[in-house]
């Protein structure tokens, strides 16, 4: 049985593109929300897929949004301006945290994070590394939606957890043990462990935990630290999200990972330096980049 709203799939990401072919080949409905009405294309694994675009969300959908962290604010406040949103199920998926989620997120939005990589090659969608998903809310209280099953099916394996605050912070720290730093040295994730000492990464990870245990949740700095270097060993050979964007001189995500922490950690009452430092070393380099490439 298939969903009986139809999928409307925000944005070009890849991550986004490859969840609109799956879905379709799962005979879901699914249009994409871009900048421009008309027909798009999407290539994967040899086939063609053609998608309605659409500049507005025309209906109640079930929206599947991958985006960028920095997209998130802009992409709700456009959402609200639609009738059909209030009817709309939202799943959204981002790197890193926003200092003030529940002014935009609605208690019954999704958060779907992932494992899986993909990445675009030309007009070509690549599924690069498969991995895993999970489904959840922040605050834990929903039931399974009916939603999932097509969710999971299509970009399998999908795991349901009511409570997703951990599975989200795990993630933040795995993004800001890894992804800084690959910036900062230029170097592919599985190249990370020749440039970061322990003690420092120790402190990027203890940062955390501190600001997780101030907002209610608990990790353990061993675990993170074992987690972050599994995924630099299962992703040797990637280049991050953030050394991509800073290659193509795109806005990268730093403010939503070490700067969420640094910025969040002030708000509570004390300093997380490691953090604080890392966020101002990328957003350096960031602005040094775009006065040196007027
Ligand atoms: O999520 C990632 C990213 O690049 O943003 C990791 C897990 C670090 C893989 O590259």
């Amino acid at each position: 049985m298939t969903s009986k709203l139809p999928w409307c799939v925000i944005g070009q990401g890849a991550l986004g593109s490859l969840m609109a072919v799956h879905l379709a080949q799962q005979n879901e409905q699914v249009q994409l929300k871009l900048r421009r009405t008309g027909s798009t294309e999407i290539r994967f694994d040899g086939q063609t897929f053609r998608f309605q675009s659409n500049v507005q969300l025309l209906q109640p959908s079930l929206i599947f949004a991958a985006v960028k962290a920095y997209q998130v604010v802009p992409l709700i406040e456009e959402l609200r301006r639609y009738e059909a949103f209030a009817e709309s199920t939202l799943i959204l998926s981002y790197n890193g945290m926003l200092a003030n989620e529940e002014e935009w997120l609605r208690p019954q939005d999704w958060h779907w994070v992932t494992t899986h990589g993909a990445y675009r090659d030309g007009a070509e969608v690549v599924h690069g590394g498969h991995g895993q998903s999970w489904l959840g809310t922040m605050t834990g209280t929903a039931e399974k939606p009916e939603f999932f099953t097509a969710l999971a099916r299509a970009l399998p394996p999908l795991h349901w957890q009511a409570d997703l605050r951990v599975r989200r912070w795990q993630k933040l720290a795995i993004n800001c043990l890894i992804n800084p730093y690959t910036v900062l040295h230029r170097c592919r994730n599985g190249e990370l462990p020749q440039h970061v000492a322990p003690a420092e990464w120790r402190s990027v990870a203890e940062e955390i935990v501190r600001l997780a245990a101030y907002q209610g949740v608990t990790l353990a700095t061993d675990d993170l630290l074992t987690q972050a270097q599994q995924v630099v060993e299962q992703t040797a050979r990637n280049r991050s999200s953030m050394l991509q964007d800073y290659l193509h001189q795109r806005p990268m995500e730093i403010a939503y990972l070490n700067g969420f922490v640094a910025a969040a950690s002030a708000a509570a009452g004390w300093i997380a330096p490691t953090n604080q430092r890392l966020s101002e070393q990328v957003q350096s380099l960031s602005s040094m980049k775009s006065t040196t490439s007027k």
